[in-house]
């Protein structure tokens, strides 16, 4: 797909909102089915006394936060999770690591089980354990790991106002270092931080020229955590993060795109418009991360309705195209 330029993405971007909810609904309906919809559940598999500075996060041992810091967890402890998972029609496990990099010790070895033990369930696994080479996520990959979360979070421009202990060109080695390594990347980032909209645009413009298009982008927006330098930011309005939402789905059309954190703050209206300007992925469970998020019944409810149902895993997917072929 020839990429678009800063310019185009803009053009989208400004467009009246109604005229951007009812393009991106269509691009939307011509790439999938609008009813269906991805159910992630979140893992903090180690959590906190991360040596990073990212101003936005909860986790970094630079800001004196809240949270509880812990040691990986063992393989065993994800029974129960994945338990869950399992009975409230989630397809995809997101296991979330505290750290700045992947190394090649011991924990490297837990986190390969943990990987295949779910894997084994049937679920689809994506990992998000910072910067990583090619030959661990080459890895991770035979593991049976399905996908790679790394972030861009923001314009290339706007990255050093939020972190100082790596830069935007690392993130993208990483992202080409899983790629390479056959994993679909899920990459996307934050909107709320203080970013202008030109920001938003040169995201947008990032993600459009990875070649492939990562095949998952989620679009967070800030939980101000406090402790953490951005405590104090003002929330982001419901229609800045519709639009936002409605462009990436137009930019990225056969990307899936993610209502990530900040649902807690949306009521079902809120969140249905996101679902029609092309949302078709969240992250369910009580807690993301660190924080809290929405409860379960009231995203069963919300799906029922709205009349949407959970996406099947890419197991299930499969499974189901060859029955279908035989
Ligand atoms: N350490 C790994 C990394 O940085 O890639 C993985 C975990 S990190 C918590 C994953 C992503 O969560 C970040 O890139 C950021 O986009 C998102 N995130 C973290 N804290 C957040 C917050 N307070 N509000 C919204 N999104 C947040
Ligand atoms: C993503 O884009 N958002 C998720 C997941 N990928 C790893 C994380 C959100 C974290 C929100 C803050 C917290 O709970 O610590
Ligand atoms: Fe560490 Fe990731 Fe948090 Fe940055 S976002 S401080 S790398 S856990």
């Amino acid at each position: 797909m020839t990429p678009l330029s800063k310019e185009e993405i803009k053009k989208i971007y400004q467009q009246p909102l109604i005229e951007l909810i009812h393009q991106a609904a269509e691009v939307h309906r011509q790439n999938f089915n609008v009813k269906q919809v991805q159910i992630s559940s979140l893992v903090s598999i180690k959590t906190g006394g991360c040596p990073e500075d990212c101003a936005y996060c909860p986790q970094s041992a630079k800001y004196n936060t809240e949270i509880k810091v812990h040691k990986l967890m063992e393989p065993q402890e994800l029974k129960e999770t994945i338990d869950y998972a399992k009975n409230n029609g989630v397809s995809r496990m997101c296991l979330g690591a505290a750290w700045r990099e992947v190394r090649n010790n011991r924990d490297f070895d837990k986190v390969v089980e943990m990987i295949q033990m779910i894997n084994h369930e049937g679920l689809e696994v994506c990992a998000t354990f910072g910067m990583i080479n090619e030959e661990q996520a080459k890895k991770l990959a035979e593991a049976g790991l399905y996908a790679y979360n790394h972030n861009i979070d923001t314009s290339e421009e706007y990255y050093n106002k939020i972190i100082s202990t790596r830069n935007y060109q690392d993130r993208l080695q990483t992202l080409q270092n899983v790629r390479k390594a056959g994993l679909t990347i899920c990459s996307g980032g934050i909107i709320g931080m203080g970013e202008s909209e030109d920001d938003r645009i040169g995201m947008l413009y990032t993600l459009n020229l990875l070649n492939p298009h990562p095949e998952s982008v989620p679009i967070n927006t800030l939980v101000a955590v406090k402790g953490t330098p951005l405590e104090n930011q003002p929330k982001v309005s419901v229609w800045e993060l519709v639009r936002m939402i409605a462009t990436t789905r137009i930019v990225l059309p056969q990307s899936m795109v993610r209502l990530s954190a900040g649902r807690l703050e949306l009521s079902i209206e809120a969140q249905a418009l996101c679902f029609i300007a092309g949302a078709n992925s969240i992250f369910a469970g009580d807690k993301l991360l660190t924080t809290p998020n929405n409860d379960i019944n009231q995203d069963k409810l919300m799906f029922e309705l709205l009349g949407l149902e959970p996406l099947p895993s890419i197991h299930q997917r499969k499974a189901r195209l060859v029955e279908s072929e035989q």
